[in-house]
């Protein structure tokens, strides 16, 4: 006979007749689940004071249901299963004790006992095991996504290089600018005829004689050269090929005169060692002959190395002669138009020289009006131009590659574009395809998004990337936010709108599309991973505020 208290340990409450009052409450109402000493209860509301023992007596008496947390009895009200072994949960109250085996209640306990099997311990494993999985891939990921944020830093100390580069270089083509348009408005201001007589300076005459006369020495240097190498062509055939049992003494001279000057070794002698008559071009020293003979001669100051003058002495004489004129004026600060009236602004204080150059360009005119002096005639002025043309270009081209650069700073750490760390500046341009039915679709990350048919016919554009995910109830920034991209303004869809798609991304340790579907007409939704949604997981196994879990 088995004693009573194991007999009542044996038997559920509810099957004795004894009601457990507080079944079906959630944890943390709980404590407000206990009888007065007078054995009253108040509803939760506050509305009603009923018996303690009206609770949970599958009769609904409070207005708020909340004396029947575990019956169903009271529409609208919430049942709480404990599923030991996992997770608790709660489930409306409709779904108590209604036959059906809810998936939230593993436990079976919103039914009447023995309908729902207990599953708890199996559900909480698996889920156990889902998480555990889950947290490894986060792990990895996360490893990928500090990766991730490393470059940015990295391509924003290289951006910060380019700009403080730019800047340097930005002021010194400046300089650059301001010179050549000094000469360019110097150039245009001469007449014709004051050109020409600049032009007679005997400093201008010589230069122009010395670059004629390089000029010309160019010339015959590169004929000379031509012959000096046809004369070692003759010269080397003579040498391998003469036969030294003529005894030809004149031809013995030739042979050892010419191995003397091209540094050979005497040709007899060469392939001895070896015993093979057949001697090769590279044995016998003829391929490189002509750099035997050059030796390291001193120069003096202000010489020019060979390859100096291989490379530069071509861009020397394509030297704008008139500009270096001009420039020389400048410099020697001669009268510019051999008159006074030419001359007298660099008599003037800078502040009134404007107003005089204003002055002399209307007397100027007068004088040309009435025949006293001749109209001026544009100079040839546009090499001067076109090298101020030029140095513009280089100096806006410097410019906007820093400009380029700046912004390129703002948007890696800009939460609406690569993140608060930069973590998504790395699959900027990155292009990930899914093939799916008759395409092939691509994505490029910020770029565009595109659907290439695979059985001929043309690409459509899906559209180019415009925002992270826009629902008003999502924080800029909050992983949220970052789990969706829009793409849009693609290529308009016959009678329909332009195409856009949808990314949704979930944290994984590829950056890859899952699937692609389009939702309504021309509105493509893709799902894919990547490991920039990998938010850190601390020691406890938890994710960083507002990972995916708390979502
Ligand atoms: C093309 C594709 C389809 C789209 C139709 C709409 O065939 O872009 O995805 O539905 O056009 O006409």
């Amino acid at each position: 006979m088995l004693p009573p208290w194991l007999v009542l340990s044996l038997f559920p409450l509810s099957a004795l007749g004894a009601i457990d009052r507080t079944f079906g409450v959630a944890p943390d109402l709980l404590p407000k689940y206990a009888p007065r000493k007078d054995g009253t209860w108040n509803c939760l509301d506050g509305s009603k004071e009923i018996p303690w023992n009206f609770v949970n007596d599958d009769s609904c008496d409070c207005p708020d249901g909340s004396d029947e947390p575990g019956t169903g009895a009271c529409p609208d009200t919430y049942f709480y299963c404990k599923n030991e072994g996992h997770t608790g949960s709660l489930i409306p109250s409709s779904r108590v004790k209604d036959g059906l085996c809810e998936p939230q209640c593993c436990d079976g306990s919103d039914e009447r006992q023995g309908v729902c099997p207990n599953v708890c311990q199996e559900v909480g494993e698996a889920h156990r095991k889902k998480l555990a999985e889950e947290l490894k891939l986060r792990k990895t990921g996360s490893k990928i996504r500090s990766s991730y944020i490393t470059y940015a830093q990295k391509e924003k100390k290289r951006l910060e290089g380019v700009i403080e580069n730019n800047a340097k270089e930005i002021l010194l083509r400046e300089k650059e600018y301001e010179r050549l348009k000094d000469i360019a408005d110097r150039t245009e201001s001469l007449s014709a005829a004051a050109l020409e007589h600049k032009q007679q300076s005997p400093l201008y005459l010589s230069l122009i004689d010395h670059s004629n006369a390089l000029k010309s020495l160019q010339r015959e240097h590169n004929k000379l050269l031509e012959r000096e190498k046809e004369l070692s062509n003759i010269l080397d055939t003579l040498r391998t090929g003469y036969n030294p049992n003529y005894q030809d003494m004149a031809v013995l001279e030739a042979v050892r005169g010419w191995e003397y000057i091209a540094g050979l070794p005497h040709i007899n002698d060469v392939g001895k060692n070896g015993g093979d008559s057949d001697v090769s071009d590279e044995e016998a020293g003829i391929s490189d002959s002509s750099e035997n003979v050059e030796e390291e001669e001193e120069l003096e100051e202000g010489m020019w190395t060979k390859e100096e003058l291989d490379k530069e002495l071509d861009d020397l004489l394509k030297s704008d002669y008139v500009s270096l004129l001009m420039e020389h004026e400048e410099h020697v600060r001669s009268p510019v138009e051999g008159s006074l009236i030419f001359d007298i602004a660099s008599y003037l204080p800078d502040s009134v020289v404007p107003q005089y150059e204003d002055f002399k360009d209307i007397l100027l005119g007068w004088m040309a009006m009435f025949g006293i002096i001749r109209e001026q005639e544009g100079a040839d002025t546009s090499r001067a131009r076109q090298a101020l043309q030029d140095a513009e270009n280089a100096l806006n081209k410097v410019k906007r590659e820093k400009e380029n650069a700046e912004q390129d700073i703002q948007k890696i750490f800009d939460p609406t574009m690569f993140g608060a760390e930069g973590e998504w500046k790395k699959l900027d341009g990155t292009c990930l395809e899914y093939p799916s039915g008759d395409y092939v679709y691509e994505l490029c990350f910020f770029g565009e998004a595109k659907q290439k048919p695979t059985k001929g016919g043309s690409t459509f554009t899906l559209g180019r990337f415009s925002s992270w995910n826009k629902s008003p109830e999502v924080q800029v920034g909050s992983p949220e936010y970052y789990s969706k991209q829009v793409y849009d303004r693609g290529t308009k869809c016959w009678n329909g709108p332009e195409r856009s798609v949808v990314l949704v991304m979930t944290c994984g340790t590829e950056n890859a599309i899952h699937s692609v579907q389009e939702l309504e007409k021309c509105e493509y939704q893709f799902t894919g991973t990547t490991p920039a949604l990998c938010l850190p997981v601390d020691s406890n196994g938890n994710g960083k505020a507002g990972s995916r879990e708390e979502l």
